[in-house]
């Protein structure tokens, strides 16, 4: 379609010599400008690629992560809670909607992408496949992996593609509540019985190190990072997102009182936070397709399709759009 070819595959425009290097030219210097690109705009294919993959990588995040919360919310604990539980998921998958349309403006349909998803070709953020065996680990999701999610959208809803910049604006202005609400859940937990503490310390323990990875490989193995900040996709490469998040969240942990589960974890003198070296092998698997969850995840989407199928085909079917005259 663009260009000839599948530009979703690997095609020759990977390659930046084979663009116009005029419109190549004025392309990047818009960028420079800080000028937003629209969907009818003139971009390069990889671009086109480098954004499809990231925003259908973050949508798929968003409704893959609305399941381990998702299962709390018959067993929250008081009907506050659960209210806010089921309004917070409910953001959640709305955000995917909000992502796959943006994604839709470059051209792969949102079919392809679901079923990408669940053929397991597309990535989504490997944190959620790990499981929330208790309500603690469900606040400590509301509360850091929102916290996480922020400070990497804040940075990008900057960049370039106008529908992708709109999209976060958005999803960051709900995620503000998200946090307010994980936070004032693990305050909650903190502060509580003997055994609540317990409950949120040990979620903590849990979730610390997929948290370590949620914002992506160190930048020194990162593939996409260089091209991404070229074009001012990516506003901030994955080792400063982590450690802006170590910056705004590490003392607020501490305040709680809580330990996070890395002896090694310190502010040097330089202000940069030191930490033990995440386990990349273990995220590679896990992003591959073999983490704790990952089989149970991709089957509730499958099941969610299936059992969907004959709404859509029924919302499609021509007989949908018949208005009865009025008499
Ligand atoms: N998980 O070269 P890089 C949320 C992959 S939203 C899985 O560094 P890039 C809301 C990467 O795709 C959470 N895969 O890649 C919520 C690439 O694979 P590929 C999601 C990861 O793109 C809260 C390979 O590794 N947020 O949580 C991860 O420059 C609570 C090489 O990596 C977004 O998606 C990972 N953590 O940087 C919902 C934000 N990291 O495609 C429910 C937008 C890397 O070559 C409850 N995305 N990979 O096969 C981004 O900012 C970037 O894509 C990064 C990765 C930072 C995620």
């Amino acid at each position: 379609m663009y260009g000839g070819g599948n530009v979703f595959e690997a095609t020759k425009f990977d390659d930046l010599q084979q663009e116009d290097p005029v419109l190549l030219a004025e392309f990047e210097a818009r960028i420079a400008r800080g000028e937003k690109i629209e969907p009818n705009d003139w971009m390069p294919q990889l671009y086109r690629k480098q954004l499809v993959r990231m925003i259908e990588q973050h949508a798929h995040s968003e409704i893959i992560g609305a399941l381990p919360e998702g299962t709390w919310i018959t067993r929250a604990p008081g009907f506050r809670r659960k209210l806010a539980q089921m309004a917070k998921v409910q953001d959640e998958v709305g955000h995917a909607q909000l992502l796959y349309s943006a994604a839709e403006t470059l051209g792969k349909t949102r079919e392809q992408m679901l079923t990408d998803l669940i053929n397991g070709k597309s990535k989504y953020s490997n944190v959620f496949n790990y499981p929330a065996f208790t309500w603690a680990d469900s606040n400590i999701i509301s509360w850091l992996i929102d916290a996480g999610a922020i400070v990497n959208q804040m940075a990008n809803a900057k960049g370039s593609y106008g529908p992708y910049c709109r999209a976060l604006d958005r999803i960051c202005a709900e995620e503000a509540f998200h946090l307010k609400y994980g936070h004032d859940a693990v305050v909650h937990m903190a502060t509580g019985s003997p055994v609540q503490r317990q409950m949120i310390q040990e979620a903590l323990n849990r979730w610390w190190p997929p948290i370590m990875t949620f914002f992506g490989p160190s930048d020194k193995m990162s593939t996409h990072t260089e091209t991404l900040m070229r074009w001012k996709v990516k506003m901030a490469s994955n080792d400063a997102c982590r450690q802006q998040f170590l910056d705004m969240y590490v003392p607020k942990i501490w305040e709680l009182g809580l330990t996070v589960p890395d002896a090694k974890l310190r502010k040097n003198e330089e202000g940069v936070w030191e930490y033990t070296e995440p386990d990349w092998d273990e995220f590679k698997r896990v992003i591959n397709g073999d983490g704790p969850c990952n089989a149970e995840r991709l089957a509730v989407r499958r099941s969610a399709e299936e059992r969907g199928a004959w709404v859509r085909r029924a919302l499609l079917s021509p007989k949908a759009s018949y208005v009865r005259p009025l008499a």
